[in-house]
């Protein structure tokens, strides 16, 4: 182990209070819970104290939110709300540097995917919603799509700034107001976005920023004048939004885990398939819903790609999320570390083979080291089981059929990705798989236009493309 101090010239990129309000009709307030303290994950140093907002606190955040909408946004035409988009997005773009290193910060993935990642992609998503508020008649939703109202919005810790511009972004675009809570972990980035509104003058109560753990999210979904619920996070919350909603008027959409196959066939061009394993199970620590956690690797070439894979590995840098040259940053926090140390022990006991390669990990923060199981079998723990981080669980099979079979034998269907030279084999694996996207020769590809989402207990609903729009409105016929 060692220590080390975050580079102190990209630390002084951002201006950091000692403590953080709630934003609530365009402005920071106090508000009147108690407050909690975000760390960063790589020192376990003390970032901020940040507002615990209380079930009054949610009540005013909506009310500003149904304000807004009845006075000021479902009022104003699609070509003034998309200049406000724009203008968002232009703002995100030009205080870059600031988000990514707040970003990495807080959440303790490498700067260079919040760089290269997060932050460009959030300023797409408003980019190519802002594209869509004046043309939604065009966007095939039905006879005068409306906007449902006032939106509550949970969104994880994974990816804190893009997924607040998934939902912000399409709600916004359709007319509707915002409550959004970030996660308890991560909630700079939502309160920097809320000094964006305020530069963009956008009008008070259109997006308001309410921070706390589980209980104000409970509050917020469950409140009576919220119209409808958009919720990214674990599956036994997301079920447990859709039973509290259950009977009311709301309309929800739930993006929650998965465990996706990663399906190697014996044509695949090798390199590529196996830079395409990394960057599907290692990108942002595999704190993804999406990650590529389960390799599916044709039998005859499963000895040669493991042992690839393992020298890759090798040349992993794990370390200092804000150093250019990291590749795996820390774990989100202890109970995620937790949680990851536990399954990762339960894969040993049933019997899978371990391996890691050398590194040194800091002696302070959270940290986890990029971790391969091989001889795993379709029952095992980590087989069916979400990790949510740097853990790849190798199964191998003989024939398609046998890989279709095994890919879709979880609970989940978020995504998959396929593996091979021949482009009909790719078209009749995706064909078979229960999966919401499925990449071929490639992993982890996000574009505003492609709808994602999941099947079976990976969710419902879609966000990005024109298909995330339905979300945010009723139609007539
Ligand atoms: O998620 P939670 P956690 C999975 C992943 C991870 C596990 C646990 O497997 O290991 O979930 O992570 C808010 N009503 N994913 O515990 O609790 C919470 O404050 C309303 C996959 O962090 O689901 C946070 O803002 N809201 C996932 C958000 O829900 C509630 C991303 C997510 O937290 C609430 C994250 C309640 N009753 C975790 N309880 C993905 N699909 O990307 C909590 N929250």
């Amino acid at each position: 182990t060692f220590d080390y101090a975050p580079a102190p010239e990209s630390r002084s990129v951002v201006d950091l209070s000692p403590s953080y309000g709630l934003f609530i009709n365009g402005e920071f307030t106090e508000g009147t819970g108690s407050t909690f303290k975000t760390v960063s994950p790589a020192t376990e140093e003390v970032l901020a104290e940040v507002t615990e907002a209380s079930a009054a606190d949610v009540d005013a955040a909506v009310a500003a939110a149904r304000a807004a909408y009845t006075r000021v946004w479902s009022r104003m035409s699609g070509t003034d709300r998309g200049k406000y988009l724009y203008r968002i997005a232009r703002i995100l773009q030009e205080r870059a540097r600031e988000f990514a290193v707040l970003e990495t910060l807080d959440n303790g993935k490498p700067i260079r995917e919040s760089r290269d990642v997060d932050v460009p992609l959030a300023a797409a998503h408003f980019f190519y919603h802002a594209g869509w508020a004046d043309k939604l008649d065009f966007a095939g939703l039905g006879t005068d799509p409306r906007p449902h109202g006032v939106v509550g919005q949970v969104i994880p810790w994974n990816f804190p700034l893009l997924m607040l511009a998934w939902k912000i972004a399409p709600a916004l675009a359709t007319g509707n107001t915002v409550v959004l809570k970030p996660a308890e972990t991560t909630p700079l980035s939502a309160l920097l976005f809320a000094e964006v509104c305020q530069q963009a003058d956008l009008p008070p109560g259109v997006v308001n920023i309410v921070t706390g753990a589980g209980a104000t999210g409970q509050a917020l979904v469950e409140h009576g004048d919220v119209d409808k619920v958009a919720f990214t996070g674990s599956t036994g919350v997301g079920k447990a939004i859709a039973r509290s909603i259950a009977g009311t008027r709301k309309k929800a959409t739930l993006e929650l885990g998965g465990k996706a196959a990663n399906i190697v066939y014996d044509d695949a061009p090798v390199d590529q398939a196996v830079e395409g394993i990394v960057n599907g199970i290692f990108f942002n620590q595999g704190h993804v819903c999406c990650a590529g956690s389960r390799l599916l690797v044709q039998e005859s070439i499963a000895e040669e790609v493991e042992a690839r894979l393992k020298r890759r590995l090798e040349t992993l840098r794990v370390g200092d999320p804000l150093d250019k040259n990291t590749d795996v940053g820390a774990i989100n926090s202890r109970e995620q570390l937790d949680r990851i140390t536990e399954l990762a022990a339960a894969g040993e006991a049933e019997g899978a083979e371990r391996w890691s390669p050398q590194c040194e990990l800091p002696s302070k923060g959270f940290w986890f080291a990029p971790t391969v199981f091989t001889g795993v079998s379709q029952t095992h723990r980590i087989a069916q089981e979400e990790i949510f981080g740097p853990v790849l669980s190798v199964l191998t099979f003989r024939t398609p059929a046998e890989a279709v079979a095994k890919a879709n034998n979880t609970p989940y269907g978020l995504s998959a990705g396929v593996w091979s030279e021949k482009g009909s084999l790719i078209l009749w694996t995706a064909d078979r798989l229960r999966a919401g996207v499925v990449w071929a020769n490639t992993f982890n590809k996000f574009d505003p236009t492609s709808p994602f989402g999941g099947y079976k207990e990976s969710g419902y609903g879609r966000e990005g493309g024109r298909h995330g729009l339905e979300a945010y409105v009723r139609t007539g016929a």
